[in-house]
């Protein structure tokens, strides 16, 4: 197997990127694999481009395959070689179907030399087989570095536009999922691919598409807190049992919150009890699934404890999504993906048909025949301060405010990792002043939502919005509180930024806050190995972005409202 290059989370290897294998556990198969899908995907983007702006030719299906393609291709989210074959499959028989159509109609417009001069070798290739191994040779050839000559800075930029795409197309297909659609942010990803293999385009037009993302990143969240709160209901003030019950479990983790609907309805009754891990703690806060005896609360802590908590957990498990980790063989019988989430030799529970639902028997038996879960700790902690919630207090909000007793807010939303110096963001929760509330979302809050760090006149100083996915009311209560003080300028408010990032939703959440206009973001453990000098040279300048210092220095820096 030839080398891999694979930089787009905040694992790679020596903060350049994975070359051998992947720190996440990814294959360079996989990795060769994922590489060629995505350019695959810029291949039906460039017909789909063409096709939806002079010829009236559109594939609705094709433009949700490519999100969700994009998401596949997520950190930790898929490690299954041969699913990966099978979508490249896929996606070059909906490329072909497209240009098809997309040529016909040009033909009939302009006559069929027109339309198949200079087309690029994204738009027409077709492997021999579909072997893994014939596509793995082509995917080593397509990946981020195979042009050699690429300008540092166009190449920085473009990774950039992608990891934001798959982060806005992870967001997307969840709202998809619960029915809610709009169609304008696929036509976005497929426009924003494709400017990603356009020659012509230099490093201004590519910082304007990336901002561009950001725009969209903000409806693409909108419209995800839309689809969950109106099939769910709003997150409520919860606290949630971190305890077990005597009785079988199934732990439920990822971010599909549909998955979790159906598993609860389908384990009624049988004596199992649900409980969430990682990213799906925030499902305790939403009424529609509190309604459930059953639901038991959450297990253990961020993604990466999964080898050791699903171990003692016992029962059986379910990721619906990222992130995932190398399963263990003492628990690896008992592991079941769902979704777009896969592990080679790890059952798979089938996607629902149009208008029906998963069958989670399989997990159901396993949890049946497995044993009970083995206590990991006790008592509970606060969820469910999502913006309805936080601005129905906003009269309360605003006066601490004024009167001081709260000074500040800290955004320390985004993603937990495994990284020691993640310590940083412990010892910046437990070391901020008093009057500072934390307001988080993500699984980085897995680092401080445990400790005891109070309340101010009865408002939590850690306001858990949710998972990742719903760092949307982080926006919007920003967006909220600046109208509320009066301001011109969302800078102007009382609220620093010290964001923790591992993968690509999280670079789409960086994007939405550049084009809300947030300047002074602290951005950690580490900044990208993507950005290049000259890039991070842009964002500094025309955003202040810095990397996270020490806790020490970067507390008393918020302190003085730095
Ligand atoms: Fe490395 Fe992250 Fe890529 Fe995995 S996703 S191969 S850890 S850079
Ligand atoms: Fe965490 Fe994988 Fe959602 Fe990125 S890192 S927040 S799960």
């Amino acid at each position: 197997m030839t080398a891999m290059f694979c930089y787009q989370c905040e694992e790679a290897a020596r903060n350049v990127g994975c070359t051998v294998r992947g720190v996440c556990g990814k294959s360079p198969n996989v990795a060769h694999l994922q590489d060629l899908l995505v350019w695959l995907l810029k291949g039906i983007s460039f017909w789909a481009v063409r096709g939806r702006k002079n010829l009236g030719v559109v594939e609705p299906e094709t433009d949700l395959f490519v999100a969700k393609m994009l998401f596949a291709t997520i950190t930790n989210a898929n490690f299954d070689p041969d699913r990966f074959v099978a979508w490249i499959e896929e996606a070059v028989a909906r490329r072909d179907a497209l240009r098809g159509k997309a040529q016909a109609r040009c033909a009939d417009l302009h006559g069929a030399d027109a339309c198949s001069a200079g087309l690029p070798e994204h738009a027409t290739w077709v492997p021999k087989t579909y072997d893994a191994q014939i596509l793995d040779m082509k995917g080593q050839v397509v990946g981020v570095m195979a042009d050699p000559n690429v300008n540092p800075d166009i190449r920085s930029l473009r990774e950039l536009l992608v990891y934001g795409l798959k982060g806005m197309a992870a967001y997307t297909e969840h709202a998809y999922v619960l029915e809610h659609a709009n169609d304008d942010i696929l036509a976005f990803i497929e426009e924003a691919l494709d400017a990603t293999m356009d020659d012509s385009l230099g490093a201004d037009d590519l910082v304007a598409m990336v901002l561009r993302a950001g725009e969209v990143g903000v409806e693409a969240m909108r419209l995800l807190d839309e689809a969950n709160t109106s099939s769910y209901g709003s997150p409520e003030p919860t606290q949630v049992s971190i305890g077990v019950r005597p009785g079988p479990g199934i732990l439920i983790s990822g971010h599909d919150l549909r998955d979790l609907e159906e598993l609860l309805v389908q384990t009624e009754g049988t004596g199992i009890n649900v409980y969430t891990h990682g990213e799906m703690l925030p499902a305790n806060a939403y009424p529609a699934f509190k309604k459930h005896d059953h639901f038991a609360g959450n297990y253990g802590g961020s993604w990466w404890h999964q080898q050791r908590e699903f171990e003692s957990f016992g029962g059986a498990v379910l990721m619906t999504t990222n992130c995932l980790v190398e399963p263990k063989k003492s628990y690896e019988g008992r592991l079941f993906t769902t979704g777009l989430a896969g592990w080679p030799g790890v059952a798979h529970i089938a996607d629902r048909e149009p208008g029906g639902h998963k069958d989670f028997s399989p997990v159901i038996n396993a949890a049946l025949a497995s044993g009970e879960p083995e206590a990991l700790e006790d008592g509970s902690i606060p969820i469910g301060f999502a913006h309805a919630t936080v601005m129905s207090v906003a009269d309360k909000v605003i006066d601490a405010v004024k009167s001081g007793a709260i000074k500040r807010f800290v955004v320390m939303a985004g993603c937990d990792g495994r990284h020691k110096s993640r310590q940083y963001f412990t010892d910046v929760a437990e070391a901020l002043p008093k009057d500072h509330v934390i307001l988080t979302a993500g699984c980085a809050k897995y680092r401080y939502n445990k400790l005891p760090l109070g309340d101010i006149g009865g408002i939590p100083r850690v306001l858990d919005a949710g998972q990742c996915n719903d760092s949307y009311s982080l926006a919007y209560i920003a967006l909220q509180l600046k109208a509320a003080f009066g301001l011109d300028d969302i800078n102007d408010l009382p609220i620093s930024y010290d964001v923790a990032w591992y993968e690509q939703k999280a670079v789409l959440v960086l994007l939405a806050l550049l084009y809300l206009g947030v300047k002074h973001i602290r951005l950690g453990p580490v900044l990208p190995a993507f950005l290049s000098p000259g890039v991070t040279d842009v964002l500094v300048k025309h955003f202040d972005i810095k990397p996270t210092g020490t806790a020490v220095e970067d507390v008393a820096a918020i302190a003085m409202g730095a």
